[in-house]
């Protein structure tokens, strides 16, 4: 029977167990990048698991979302990360260089293998053909130990592409329509694949902003095959040599089969404050825009960052909106510079801001108080921006530049603006300089630690009785950037005592307080969720500064993937309530007791929580396999890795 592309990659790389959809199994990781605000736990894990280099054939650590340099913590890190990186062979990407998943697509991606980021958005490496996962980053720190990564075997979609994208229809428009049709939840466990005669038009940057998005959709991955479409691009990349050919066979099979027109993809927006909630900009038009902020890992390629300059060409922003430029990579940002682009960004009254996340994580450019802002980026969570009430909605380039210009939402396509149709350039300025690479004097580098940097926090064995303490109950679709808030806490990354001051900030500013109060106490601190919990991005904080504050356990309905998985590593029994009617029956507040709960856990029965309040009792779910079992009973994964 003929293979898909997925199946291709993954049965390569299979070290443990069977490839049956739901089931776990264990792969091999050619890749790693870690980004600065999960690497640095990242890399005091790998220390403290006493590896002493690195197994991979490449790993990567870049410095893009702590870039702002307020105080000293930020550069502190950067020091840790550039000195740990020459110590173990790892190649340090400086700051200034750009964005982890545009840079890592243009400089080392390659076709057929598979990537490990601790990051959400790893996957757009799918846009080569790589099967490029997000996780937390201990899995990572694993994974560059020579580690497998454990994943459950997905389910493929495959996404069949036809016909041509039109003029000012982008492939942001088509992955917020994929959205749109699959949703921000319910696809754990999937991966989608891409094929059809559509995917021939779809340059590598397109397909990188699709794959990119799929992370919003909680797909483990997104790939796209491996043609010369790519192969043109690796060659602009001066990387011809790492191409290779990469197909499904004839009569593969796919578990569901979704088809998409591109000729008829429309201009689309994401509406506040989720990325699920698609519209048509036909649908916004007129309404009256604050900001608009042009870049992140989404959305910052040369035909992306060309086509918003040409748009800008001759015209000038529109008095009431404050433009944001930020390109994804400093190549980008030089070529702009070499084509005279970015003197038309600036003579249009654009704010060039650095090559990094930036505005995306909120750790500047926040809108004004209930501001529109129009962004390309992925995310449009409550509060991301650095503002509570701000209204973010995610669109095209080609929308926001002429959004920049009207002052309001205007479909591009009825603005007056010639269509700028700027090609993929057939060679790309390369420059590596800002690449740190191993070296073998380099081993030798002491390893600077700034006051800034803590120690991995550690965690007892799972207790033998759970005597819970409910301290919050919340609603679906709670996000880790509810959990654990970035943007100006950011800083506090690599400090977990201090960061975890913050849990819950938005949703509850005395969660940290009372936390650690009923730790204290003796209590066990349990969190009660709806569907969904742990949407978004990879940060293990969001797993580790609760375990700090003494949580034991989520009950929830539903769990998405990387956070169920970072709940385990530190140890927090992810528990799925058999009955989802049982949510409504608890408060904060509640007793919740299990007298055999480190017993139930650990050898897969059904876990009974016992209401003090109420005197019912609660069937949850503990679905772990053997090996997730131990990783819990051990109290996380560094104690069961160091057999602690
Ligand atoms: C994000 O986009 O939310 C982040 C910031 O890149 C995170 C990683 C982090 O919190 O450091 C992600 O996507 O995993
Ligand atoms: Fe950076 Fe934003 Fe991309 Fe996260 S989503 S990696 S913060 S640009």
């Amino acid at each position: 029977m003929g293979q898909n592309i997925i199946e291709k990659i993954m049965s390569a790389h299979l070290r443990e167990g069977e490839y049956v959809p739901g089931k776990e199994v264990g792969i091999r990781i050619d890749q790693t990048l870690t980004q600065d605000a999960t690497g640095t736990m990242a890399y005091l894990q790998f220390e403290a698991m006493g590896l002493k280099e690195i197994k991979t054939d490449l790993s990567v650590s870049y410095v893009d979302h702590n870039t702002v340099q307020v105080g000293f913590e930020n550069a502190d890190d950067h020091k840790y990360l550039a000195t740990v990186a020459a110590k173990y062979g790892v190649v340090y990407s400086r700051p200034g260089n750009g964005i982890c998943h545009q840079v890592h697509l243009e400089r080392f991606g390659k076709p057929g293998t598979t990537l490990l980021g601790s990051d959400s958005h790893t996957p757009t490496g799918g846009g080569i053909g790589q099967i490029a996962i997000g996780a937390g980053g201990l899995d990572v720190a694993v994974a560059m130990g020579g580690g497998l990564f454990y994943t459950a075997a997905p389910k493929v979609y495959l996404v069949k592409l036809t016909g041509e994208l039109q003029p000012w229809v982008t492939a942001k428009d088509v992955v917020l329509k994929m959205l749109e049709l699959l949703s921000t939840k319910g696809n754990v466990g999937v991966m989608l694949e891409y094929g059809g005669p559509g995917v021939k038009k779809l340059s590598v940057p397109q397909r990188a902003t699709i794959a990119n998005m799929g992370a919003e959709m909680g797909v483990t991955a997104s790939v796209f095959p491996s043609d010369n479409v790519t192969r043109k691009f690796m060659k602009a990349q001066g990387r011809e040599a790492d191409w290779s050919e990469l197909k499904a066979d004839r009569g593969a099979k796919y578990d569901r089969v979704i088809e998409l027109d591109l000729s008829a993809v429309e201009p689309m927006a994401a509406c506040p404050h989720s990325p699920g909630i698609v519209k048509k900009i036909s649908e916004l038009e007129g309404k009256a825009v604050d900001q608009v902020c042009i870049g992140s890992c989404t959305n910052s390629s040369y035909k992306d960052m060309m086509t918003a300059a040409e748009v800008l060409k001759g015209r000038k922003v529109h008095a009431s909106v404050s433009l944001g430029v930020a390109p994804g990579s400093r190549q980008v940002l030089q070529m702009l510079a070499r084509k005279g682009a970015l003197a038309n960004l600036l003579d249009s009254g654009a704010r060039i801001l650095e090559s990094a996340c930036g505005f995306c994580i909120g750790n500047h450019f926040s809108p004004k108080s209930g501001g529109v802002s129009l962004r390309t980026s992925n995310r449009n969570f409550e509060a991301r921006s650095g503002t509570a009430d701000a209204q973010v909605y995610l669109v095209s380039p080609e929308v926001a530049a002429a959004a920049a210009v009207t002052g309001k939402f205007t479909d591009p396509r009825k603005a007056g603006i010639p269509y700028p149709n700027v090609k993929e350039p057939a060679a790309c300025l390369v420059d590596d300089s800002m690449f740190i690479k191993p070296t073998p004097e380099l081993k030798s580098t002491e390893v600077f630690r700034g006051p800034n940097l803590g120690e991995p926090p550690k965690n007892d064995k799972m207790p033998e009785q759970l005597n819970g303490a409910v301290m919050i109950v919340v609603g679906d679709k709670i996000t880790t950037d509810h959990i654990m808030p970035a943007g100006a806490r950011l800083k506090y990354r690599s400090n977990v005592p201090k960061y975890a001051q913050y849990v819950f900030e938005n949703v509850d500013g005395t969660f940290a307080k009372r936390a650690l109060e009923s730790k204290a106490a003796g209590a066990h601190n349990v969190i009660v969720a709806g569907e969904s919990y742990g949407q978004g991005s990879s940060r293990e904080h969001a797993a580790m500064c609760p375990m700090y504050l003494g949580v034991k356990a989520v009950a929830a309905k539903s769990f998405e993937r990387i956070h169920a998985a970072n709940l385990l590593n530190f140890g927090i029994a992810p528990l799925t309530f058999k009955n989802p009617a049982d949510y409504a029956s608890i408060q904060a507040g509640d007793k919740l007791t299990c007298a055999d709960w480190r017993a139930a856990a650990a050898e897969g029965r059904p876990v009974m929580l016992k209401n003090g309040r109420t005197g019912a009792s609660i069937e949850c779910v503990c679905a772990l396999s053997a090996r997730q079992r131990a990783i819990l009973a051990a109290g996380g994964l560094l104690n069961h890795t160091t057999g602690k």
